[in-house]
């Protein structure tokens, strides 16, 4: 199978430093030659870890209430094409973050793809702590990675999103809310609270995992994306890291103690995986820097993000 990776050094969803250097720190591991070497996958990828120097402006004040939208909109813009372009030629994406706010690239570009390539909608899977559903006028913090949802479902629009927003793939978005589904949340703003509610989106919170465990949480996500023929569609994968528990990743900006243990997480990937009907995956939020531990906290999180990318692309199959 022929994968598309995408690498992308970007901060500029939130404000700590070191979510950039994720990516570096998932390859260093070995994750791309794990893909390659075990799980056969034949690898494009430039061999680059982008940081997109030409494209953050030296001054990039808050517009409506978003920190460094500029920046944002750029990067995820440039990012929505090199994924694009690797899902155009019927490649798997796999694009390595940064921040959660370039799902809004790493999505669109795979949504635009895949619609071209066979006419349907992506059903988006969101594993997470968060929301990520801030409308720049519900966001407490205007970090834009609390965002990416909101953008992609049409909820919230900006001109400064127009390069996706205006290509609408689903009704009134990118993605049509009734084509997201979520798990792991338990760190949800009031606003996003009530745009679930209003919108309808399904959510499977901890709650819900520790209600009826994994397995039927997973079953009841994937059945909720299914037609009449019991087909899930075309899937995108994007997981945050930080909806593993602190124990398991602790090495990211936003922690939120009662998460998911690392075999939940990955089962989440697996199962996914094994509908066969995966075309993308971001792995997010890594961030080496947020460890007071001198290494082994960094180490830990990187260690079980690229297990869980590994399950996602199909590591457990026997
Ligand atoms: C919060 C935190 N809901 C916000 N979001 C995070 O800033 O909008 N997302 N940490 O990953
Ligand atoms: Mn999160
Ligand atoms: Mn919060
Ligand atoms: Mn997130």
């Amino acid at each position: 199978t022929d994968l598309g990776i995408t690498a992308v050094a970007f901060s500029g969803g939130q404000a700590k430093l070191g979510v950039d250097i994720g990516p570096k720190e998932l390859i260093k591991a070995g994750l791309l030659t794990s893909l390659s070497e075990d799980l056969e996958y034949t690898l494009h990828w430039d061999r680059l870890v982008h940081a997109y120097p030409d494209l953050l402006p030296a001054h990039d004040p808050r517009v409506d209430n978003m920190l460094t939208p500029l920046s944002v909109s750029a990067v995820t813009k440039r990012l929505s094409e090199q994924v694009y372009d690797h899902a155009i030629q019927g490649r798997l994406t796999l694009t390595l973050g940064g921040d959660h706010s370039i799902a809004m690239g790493s999505v669109f570009g795979s949504a635009k793809a895949i619609h071209e390539r066979t006419g349907k909608k992506l059903g988006l899977i969101w594993v997470d702590a968060h929301a990520d559903i801030n409308t720049p006028a519900t966001s407490g913090s205007g970090n834009i990675h609390g965002m990416p949802v909101a953008f992609l479902a049409g909820i919230a629009k900006h001109p400064l999103f127009a390069w996706m927003q205006d290509q609408v793939v689903g009704k009134r978005g990118v993605i049509d809310t009734s084509r997201i589904v979520y798990i792991g949340l338990r760190d949800v703003d009031k606003g996003e609270k009530r745009i679930l509610r209003e919108e309808g989106i399904r959510a499977f919170s901890m709650h819900d995992v520790d209600r009826h465990g994994i397995g039927k949480v997973v079953d009841m996500a994937l059945d909720y994306l299914r037609d009449e023929e019991g087909d899930t569609g075309p899937l995108y994968l994007s997981f945050d890291v930080d909806a593993l528990d602190p124990s398991f990743a602790a090495a990211t900006g936003t922690p939120v103690r009662g998460g998911l243990t690392l075999r939940e997480g990955d089962f989440i990937c697996e199962c996914i995986h094994e509908t066969g009907n995966l075309v993308g995956v971001d792995l997010v939020e890594v961030n080496p820097v947020e460890d007071r531990s001198g290494g082994a906290i960094a180490e830990e999180t990187v260690r079980n993000a690229v297990s869980l990318v590994r399950c996602a692309l199909g590591e457990s199959l026997l």
